[in-house]
């Protein structure tokens, strides 16, 4: 039996910005994301009572202590749970069409979650599995699922987690804009840590969540692609305005995200249906109408270069495959 398990990242719709417990990883705020096609990373554990040290290999390079933290916290817990001692060997592979800075913690932690798990013997639920992402990432928890899926913020290590709420097998797909990254980077760990505890606005953001998640589940019912767009645009915008009242301040944006968000505004003027959303990182995502995807791809062509320009369906829930592409 093979222990490869893949993985696909998501992408927020409702922003995650904020924990109550860094701990533990519960945070203040429920999410909603859409897990794609196009991003994903395959893991396989072998634990081992030769290894002296956990070891965690990222496209076959063996990797730092710095690397292995998140992953360390993932298998302690299987490791509890499972009453095993030895060592692990972690064996992860990323698929990225470019080397573009998109590779995603939401990925590789939920991979993880279901390889380490695997390879210890445990049979866990997807509830199970989404609260064990969480402890190494908390994007990952949204990850478990294919589709749309909402993680529920809870107030506890059991009560924090995902649940799926639309499989997506509508007229939706999102198109990333790749975007150079000049600037220092400021973690989506830090990021959200400094912006809570600083932010003047970071009420103003809670305050505004409960109607945009609301809003956000009705639009995924009526398959609304519009509605849909909007509301996860003007959640970005907001996610991301916290950050200019922190101390110090800093933004995700460089000059080419505006440049991006321009373009999706004059293609809105055109008739289109395409919003954006933007993440602890300067690149653009689209949201649009997947049949309308290379359409709005070759009109961003005359501003983007076609590496740039990276087209995504939804994608499947965490499964177990027969190897890693590699
Ligand atoms: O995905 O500190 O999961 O909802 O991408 O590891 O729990 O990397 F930038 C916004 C993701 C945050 C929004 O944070 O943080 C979202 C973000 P961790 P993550």
């Amino acid at each position: 039996m093979s222990n490869w398990v893949r993985a696909h990242t998501n992408i927020a719709l409702i922003k995650y910005w904020g924990k109550k417990d860094e701990d533990l990883i519960i945070p203040m705020n429920n999410s909603l994301s859409l897990t794609l096609d196009a991003f994903y990373t395959d893991t396989r554990v072998t634990f081992d009572d030769a290894l002296t040290a956990d070891e965690l290999y990222l496209d076959d390079m063996l990797q730092d202590f710095t690397a292995l933290k998140k992953v360390k916290t993932v298998l302690d817990l299987v490791r509890e749970k499972a009453g095993i001692r030895s060592k692990a060997k972690v064996e992860s592979y990323n698929h990225v069409p470019t080397a573009a800075g998109l590779a995603s913690s939401a990925s590789g932690l939920a991979a993880l979650a279901g390889a380490a798990s695997l390879a210890a013997g445990l049979e866990l639920s997807s509830v199970e599995l989404s609260r064990l992402a969480r402890r190494g990432s908390g994007s990952a928890s949204r990850s478990i699922y294919g589709g749309f899926a909402e993680w529920q913020k809870g107030s506890s290590d059991e009560t924090s987690f995902a649940v799926p709420v639309d499989d997506a097998d509508w007229d939706i797909g999102m198109l990333f804009i790749v975007v150079s990254d000049k600037k220092k980077d400021v973690s989506s760990r830090e990021g959200m840590s400094r912006t809570v505890r600083t932010s003047p606005f970071y009420q103003g953001w809670l305050d505004s969540l409960d109607e945009d998640l609301n809003a956000m589940k009705q639009a995924i019912k009526k398959q609304d692609i519009d509605k849909v767009g909007v509301i996860a645009e003007q959640n970005a915008l907001k996610m991301h305005a916290t950050t200019l009242g922190a101390k110090p301040p800093f933004t995700y944006w460089s000059p080419d995200s505006l440049k991006a968000m321009d373009s999706v505004r004059a293609l809105r003027e055109q008739g289109y249906s395409v919003y954006f959303t933007m993440d602890a990182g300067p690149n653009v995502k689209l949201i649009c109408r997947q049949s309308q995807l290379e359409e709005i791809r070759t009109h961003l062509l005359s501003d983007f270069t076609g590496s740039q320009l990276i087209a995504a369906r939804p994608g499947p829930a965490l499964h177990v495959v027969t190897g890693p592409e590699l």
